[in-house]
């Protein structure tokens, strides 16, 4: 998994590039390090563009793996509670996206650590499931918490999940982009449920 290109950028619902592999769909709050977590998954860097401001734009990039897989990057959402016009173009383009794109196998939600599972993931989680989509949960920037802190997050976080849902704690990640940490592990779960080679 290391050929990796920009296969598109799209605005529009509908307006998808034509695929024939599997589709994995990242998706977070802004600022979340989605973008970090693609370029640590395809060991790259400067493939997705990080950014300390949030993004102002509703678009889906689609990335192609060796023509293998592509991985899609959502719009972030959260960034302009104010912003109705935003909102409602993120939720179109994203709903049109999730319930038509039949490539799509695979969702893997992201969230900082220190933030947790929050009711917009949630409403994500149950949307995907709800369409047959399987579910993977990174928790991001585990860096920013202190050893003892992040084994108290991590048993709070495994036990507010195997709450919400059954079988989904072993689909539950803890990752650092920076550090490099954790990211095996997703990949190789990604990989397992899509079936990439
Ligand atoms: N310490 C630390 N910072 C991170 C990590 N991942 C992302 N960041 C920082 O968080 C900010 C947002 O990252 P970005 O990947 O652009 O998030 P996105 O908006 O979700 O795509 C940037 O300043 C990144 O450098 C991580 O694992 N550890
Ligand atoms: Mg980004």
């Amino acid at each position: 998994m290391n050929k990796s290109i920009l296969l598109a950028t799209i605005f529009e619902k509908g307006s998808y590039p034509k695929t024939t592999v599997p589709e994995v769909t990242l998706c977070g709050r802004s600022n979340c390090g989605k973008s970090s977590f693609l370029n640590a998954i395809l060991g790259i860097k400067g493939v997705a563009k990080v950014s300390s401001k949030p993004g102002k734009t509703a678009s889906i990039n689609f990335y192609n793996l060796s023509n293998k897989l592509v991985i899609t990057d959502l719009p972030g959402y959260g960034y302009a509670k104010a912003n109705w016009e935003l909102r409602e173009k993120w939720k179109i383009l994203v709903e049109d996206y999730i319930f038509n794109r039949e490539q799509l196998k695979l969702a893997i939600i992201l969230a900082d650590v220190r933030r947790g599972i929050e009711e917009e993931e949630i409403d994500l989680i149950n949307l995907f499931m709800g369409r047959g989509i399987k579910v993977l949960i990174v928790l991001t920037k585990t860096d920013k918490l202190s050893h003892s802190a992040l084994l108290r997050t991590k048993a709070d976080t495994l036990a507010q999940i195997s709450n919400l849902w059954q079988d989904m704690k072993h689909r539950v990640f803890f990752t650092s982009s920076l550090k490099k940490t954790g990211i095996t592990e997703v990949k190789k779960a990604l990989e397992g449920i899509v079936k990439t080679k």
